[in-house]
């Protein structure tokens, strides 16, 4: 039986994990939670209630948490493009920075997306410049961390943790521009975007662009 995903082409946490199966080429197939497939987000919230996606569920197993996702990936369904390393201190700056782009970069994008979903003009503001405060205070970390590498961690390659900067990256300049001050880090988001399998993830998500409750800027 083929591996199933709930979840939604135009989220970022659903395109981190569809990442990280297009590099690898696995089969599966996307079961898209929205309007027109209520059977879907009732199987998922019956496999998964805590209501996040994506949930993978693989046979009899269901597996939630992008980042326990993409590492099952590799040890039950492994591909030619190993996202994370052998070496137990290479992996461990991996999963370090995997942690770095969820909690600092995506979940402080989020706090503006957050704002601007209740339809509250304050709550709106107050969650932009929330959003701005912790994204300025990622970015100029990156900026740093990211000199002289082609991806996230220190002499590997595409990993799990650029699995988790793309879509990341991706949202977060489309809610707090990364300004030009920052040119490591933009030259890091345009790479992301240029690798085959995360420019799939944003062709794929294309149609879904005026969701994005901030107003989807002109680019990318
Ligand atoms: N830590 C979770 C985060 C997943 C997450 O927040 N997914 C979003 C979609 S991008 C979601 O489920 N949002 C629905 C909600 O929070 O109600 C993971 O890595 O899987």
């Amino acid at each position: 039986m083929s591996l199933v995903v709930y979840g939604h082409p135009f989220s970022s946490y659903t395109q981190k994990v569809l990442i990280a199966l297009y590099e690898n080429a696995t089969p599966f197939e996307l079961r898209c939670i929205g309007p027109d497939t209520p059977q879907h987000a009732a199987e998922w919230l019956r496999r998964w209630p805590l209501r996040k996606f994506p949930l993978l569920v693989d046979g009899a197993r269901d597996i939630a948490e992008t980042s326990i996702i993409i590492e099952y990936l590799q040890r039950v369904h492994p591909g030619p493009v190993r996202l994370l390393p052998e070496d137990p201190m290479a992996a461990l700056e991996v999963r370090f920075l995997d942690r770095f782009f969820d909690l600092h970069v995506m979940n402080a994008a989020q706090h503006a997306v957050d704002g601007a979903l209740t339809g509250d003009p304050v709550k709106r503001q107050e969650g932009k410049a929330l959003a701005e405060k912790k994204l300025e205070v990622a970015y100029a970390w990156l900026e740093g961390q990211l000199a002289g590498r082609t991806w996230a961690a220190a002499g590997a390659d595409f990993s799990l943790a650029d699995c988790a900067a793309a879509p990341a990256l991706f949202y977060a300049d489309w809610t707090h521009r990364i300004s030009e001050s920052y040119p490591v880090l933009r030259a890091y988001r345009a790479r992301l975007l240029a690798r085959p399998s995360f420019a799939r993830a944003v062709d794929e998500a294309r149609p879904f662009r005026p969701l994005f409750p901030l107003g989807a800027p002109d680019r990318d």
